[in-house]
């Protein structure tokens, strides 16, 4: 029987980089998922008899909400719905499984790398039928349709076992339970020399593996552990909690230092990495050396031949506007396109769908390529370690080569987090009222050179997104980029990202601080930071 239930709309159900993102207790209202599941539904065409694919990165809550979607989706047509086992499916995985299986879309229940648990962050996203996130002209249809939403859709029927592979049926609609990890190992090894892998780390590679009590541990044991031979125990935190074991899910020097410190230290691992909450992100690090995510896109781009998958090489790369722009100097010297886009993933599906690019980054520790259409936590593990194997080298020396190469961009991104709403806001409102007074200023010995607002136009359906981030541009290439949060559950987040070039290979061995000391400064005089939010430090420097 489907129960058409009359609600009304609740404020603020409106997506935000990656999804609907907001405290559990919140999604617990009644009929708040719902409001929002249906508003999906009701955005969408021609889903009737067609497959949707759901699963979740397992934190506190993923249970109860596939529950709905299951229900939701009987009621409201969908043919079929395919949900990984125990509920879980890394969003790298539910992208593959929505492309494998040729489904409608699908809906990711996670809220990445924030924390978990009775009283912290839950999310849903949608993904469109390629496998990636919604465009902006889904998710705001979305967000128009919670404004007015008045009844949903429901099917009275008992909660699904979740933990059984195998097909049933509820109300007439077909739900089958799928190994979360099988289809994406499988995709991996297709991608990757997984022989030479193996064989590096029989040799006495030490490669260990961070999953964080998050989703990425039976996905990184199957592959790491049992495909590539590393000993048991080289994935760490490998159980997937509902609170991710008090774990704050970020794959960054600041909550994966247990792991950084352990590779650092003398007799620890050779190569470590850490992942997020939903499997997507990613942190490298080698002996001696932190990989930052903008240098490990460039790094992978330039020695992407190496992996089977991309040996024929690769079309273009595209990297949000934020991230440094060590992939451009690669592009230019492969001669192939490259693609600077607003944050957040939905911006790369057009690219990708039209073979324009091959691999895409994000300054915040995503990378990934056509194999899918999400950032890709273990994909850039594993292609780290096919570069490793093919090229004989640590990572160290692999990253010092392709910085006397290329020359170094010296960056850093300072987090100030759950500041006061207003302040937030007035800080940015302050520097767009000035990006017209800002090129010509100076500070000390840097010169503006131009300021702007990053808009972005779609090449593809030249759709046009603005407001993307100010840029405060200087003389000789530096820049200091200022945007607020779309993840955030609590205040806002002022993101500072701060970047210079230096292609003087005397000079790479400088610390990245104080390499970009004068724009740090430089930022908080224009922007105002100290004074605006009332913070003498950042909350997080990645
Ligand atoms: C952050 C990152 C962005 C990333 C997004 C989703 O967004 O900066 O690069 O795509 O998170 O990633 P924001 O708006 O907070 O800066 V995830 O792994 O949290 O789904
Ligand atoms: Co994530």
């Amino acid at each position: 029987m489907i129960n058409i239930v009359p609600t009304t709309p609740f404020e603020g159900q409106k997506p935000g980089t990656s999804g609907l993102r907001k405290k559990v207790p919140v999604f617990a209202q009644t009929h708040y998922a719902e409001n929002f599941i249906q508003s999906i539904f009701d955005s969408l065409e021609g889903f009737a008899g067609q497959t949707l694919v759901v699963g979740g990165d397992g934190r506190y809550y993923n249970r109860e909400v596939i529950q709905k979607v299951i229900k939701m989706a009987a009621a409201n047509g969908f043919g079929k719905v395919m949900v990984g086992q125990g509920g879980i499916l890394s969003t790298p995985a539910a992208s593959n499984v929505i492309r494998k299986y040729k489904a409608f879309g699908g809906i990711i229940l996670s809220a990445s790398h924030n924390p978990g648990g009775p009283n912290e962050d839950f999310g849903i996203k949608y993904n469109i039928g390629n496998g990636g996130p919604a465009p902006e002209k889904i998710t705001n249809a979305v967000y128009a349709r919670s404004q007015v939403i008045d009844i949903y859709k429901i099917s009275d029927v008992e909660d699904v076992d979740l933990d059984s592979i195998g097909t049933l049926d509820i109300a007439g609609m077909a739900v089958e339970v799928i190994d979360p990890v099988a289809d994406y190992a499988d995709l991996m090894e297709s991608l990757f020399d997984f022989d030479a892998i193996r064989a590096m780390i029989a040799g006495g590679t030490r490669v260990v593996v961070d999953s964080m009590g998050a989703v990425t541990g039976p996905y990184a044991r199957e592959i790491l552990e049992k495909r590539l031979g590393a000993p048991e125990g080289s994935v760490r935190n490998a159980t997937p909690l509902p609170d991710f074991g008090g774990h704050h899910p970020d794959p960054n020097l600041v909550h994966a230092k247990e792991l950084y410190d352990d590779v650092m230290s003398p007799d620890g691992p050779d190569f470590g990495a850490a992942s997020d909450g939903d499997g997507d992100r990613n942190m490298i690090v080698g002996k001696g050396m932190f990989v930052t995510p903008s240098d490990s896109l460039a790094i992978i781009a330039a020695n992407a031949t190496v992996a089977p998958g991309y040996a024929k090489g690769i079309t273009g790369i595209a990297r949000s506007m934020p991230t440094s722009g060590a992939a451009d100097r690669v592009a230019e010297k492969m001669g192939i396109g490259m693609y600077e886009t607003p944050t957040g993933w939905k911006f790369f599906g057009n690219l990708l769908d039209a073979g324009m690019a091959t691999v895409c980054g994000e300054e915040s520790f995503g990378t990934g390529s056509d194999h899918v259409r999400e950032k890709d936590g273990l994909w850039a593990v594993l292609f780290w370690l096919n570069i490793l194997a093919a090229r004989k080298q640590g990572v160290a020396e692999i990253v010092k080569e392709h910085w006397a190469e290329y020359g170094r961009n010296y960056y850093s991104r300072h987090d100030y987090e759950e500041v006061d709403s207003d302040a937030a806001n007035g800080l940015m409102q302050h520097l767009r009222d000035s990006l017209i007074s800002l090129p010509g200023q100076s500070f000390y010995d840097l010169t503006i050179e131009a300021a702007d607002d990053f808009a972005y136009r779609d090449p593809i359906d030249e759709s046009i997104s603005e407001n993307q981030g100010i840029r405060i541009l200087f003389e000789g290439g530096s820049r200091v980029v200022f945007r607020l949060s779309g993840t955030g559950t609590a205040g806002a987040t002022l993101r500072v990202y701060v970047e210079r070039y230096e292609p003087d290979a005397d000079k790479h061995g400088i610390d990245t601080q104080e390499a970009l000391a004068d724009l740090i400064a430089a930022a908080d005089h224009f922007g105002e930071i100290k004074a605006r939010t009332g913070r003498d430090a950042p909350s997080v420097i990645t």
